[in-house]
């Protein structure tokens, strides 16, 4: 007997409107496989992935989902769904090995098949152009930490936007610049592995200025599909109310959601976080603030969990006696509520979309399906507060459930699994999660509501 879900979906469903986007979301290195295929570059990643004790299981990306071989069924599983929409990456050096100069033929073509897959299975395509995966070779020039690889991206979003532009819903130029920068190079976990924090905010600050170099390049060359970026975002809240606690808390807010949204938002770094980095602080050129806050259409949201600090820093959700996923995140579906709503309050937002939500939660196997009802909950409790977001008066357009298949997940490898549907790594099997039959039957009632 599986486990009835506490939430009432039609009554869910209801709180929607009948414009509001639905999808799934995947990114090229965590699925696509095929990484020394027809011509494809070297990304960071692979770099990465060859060093040792770096990955959880020793594991890269050369395989992964089969994506790039079994797409055709992929986005059959994707339409069966009944998702509106579908958040991927394209792999810079696919399309361009060494990040500048020459194209790559077969791996544009390759997109290009998928865009149309996509159309044709009445599947709206939402793509992004940095879900982390540089060329290696530009990283041998220094990677995001020069500014001249500010320069090469606008080169390659342009390319992708005349080729793509006309058959896309949106495009995004980068995926969590946080993640990027800081694990990418102050606490080196993620590739390229750097331990420097002052290099760590000069690559937060290039991103930055990337996305609005090429939101302006984008839109003098006429591209007429919906441009934003994707931040991952949190509450975070002090443990106590203790001043040490809060003071910690506002700081660490200033360094995970107001570095990136004031800049974006506002024009500018906030002064407390500029005024902590003391030495660190990032280059900045004439411009640089005003071309950042060029108007985006949308700022997509990554939602995962919140972050409660104390004067000492993170506190582990477990001392909280609260539930957490096989990340250790503790499942806190208020905490998007409550972020949503601050967006809206503090800052003059354009259009919001959660661009990810989901959970690794390990698999339970029974009667030849995936029983995953820890992961159906938590997918179904935060589409309830994105519920409440939007009934308070929020601009929320659409959510996307990360992710579509068990995948890559980066240092931790194939061992945390995020998919709705499960993929059997072995075989490549793919098996659609009670998650995936909740959230299709739930898109179902909902098109029954309209159509009646
Ligand atoms: O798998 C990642 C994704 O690539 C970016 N956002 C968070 C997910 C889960 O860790």
């Amino acid at each position: 007997m599986q486990q009835e879900l506490s939430i009432d979906s039609r009554a869910l469903a209801a709180r929607f409107p009948r414009d509001f986007t639905w999808g799934v979301a995947t990114s090229a290195f965590q699925i696509e496989g095929a990484t020394q295929q027809d011509g494809r570059g070297e990304s960071i990643w692979d770099a990465f992935c060859r060093r040792t004790g770096v990955i959880a299981d020793a594991s890269n990306g050369d395989v992964a989902c089969d994506h790039y071989h079994r797409w055709q069924d992929d986005l059959d599983l994707i339409a069966g769904l009944g998702v509106n929409a579908y958040r991927f990456s394209v792999a810079w050096p696919r399309v361009q090995p060494l990040g500048q100069g020459a194209w790559n033929a077969a791996g544009l073509a390759f997109y290009d098949r998928l865009l149309d897959g996509l159309l044709q299975r009445g599947v709206a395509p939402h793509l992004t152009l940095n879900h982390w995966d540089l060329p290696q070779a530009l990283q041998e020039q220094g990677g995001w930490a020069a500014r001249d690889t500010v320069h090469r991206f606008v080169d390659y979003g342009l390319e992708l936007a005349r080729r793509f532009g006309d058959r896309l819903s949106s495009l995004t130029t980068h995926n969590e610049p946080f993640v990027q920068a800081v694990l990418g190079n102050e606490t080196g976990i993620f590739a390229p592995g750097i331990h420097h924090r002052r290099t760590a905010m000069q690559v937060a600050h290039h991103l930055l200025l990337s996305h609005g170099l090429a939101l302006r390049a984008l839109r003098a060359e006429g591209v007429d599909c919906r441009l934003g970026i994707v931040l991952n975002l949190a509450p975070v809240e002090a443990a106590s109310d203790s001043e040490a606690d809060r003071a910690r808390a506002r700081l660490e807010d200033g360094r995970l959601v107001r570095w990136y949204i004031d800049p974006l938002l506002r024009g500018s770094y906030p002064d407390d976080v500029w005024m902590d980095l003391g030495a660190d602080v990032p280059e900045i050129h004439g411009d640089d603030m005003k071309i950042i806050s060029t108007p985006m259409d949308f700022l997509g949201v990554n939602y995962y969990s919140r972050s409660v600090v104390n004067a000492g820093g993170a506190v582990d959700p477990k001392q909280l006696g609260a539930k957490v996923t096989d990340m250790g995140w503790e499942v806190y579906p208020e905490g998007l509520t409550k972020l949503l709503c601050r967006l809206h309050r503090d800052y003059s937002i354009p259009d919001l979309y959660v661009t990810e939500n989901g959970a690794a939660f390990p698999d339970e196997w029974r009667d030849g399906g995936v029983h995953d009802v820890e992961r159906r909950d938590y997918i179904a409790r935060h589409i309830a507060a994105a519920g409440a977001a939007l009934a308070a008066g929020v601009p929320l357009k659409g959510f996307m459930v990360w992710s579509l298949m068990d995948n890559f997940e980066w240092a931790s490898g194939y061992a945390k699994r995020f998919g709705i549907v499960h993929v059997d790594y072995a075989t490549q099997r793919r098996t659609p999660k009670a998650s995936a039959i909740w959230y299709r039957d739930f898109l179902l009632g909902m098109r029954r509501r309209e159509a009646a």
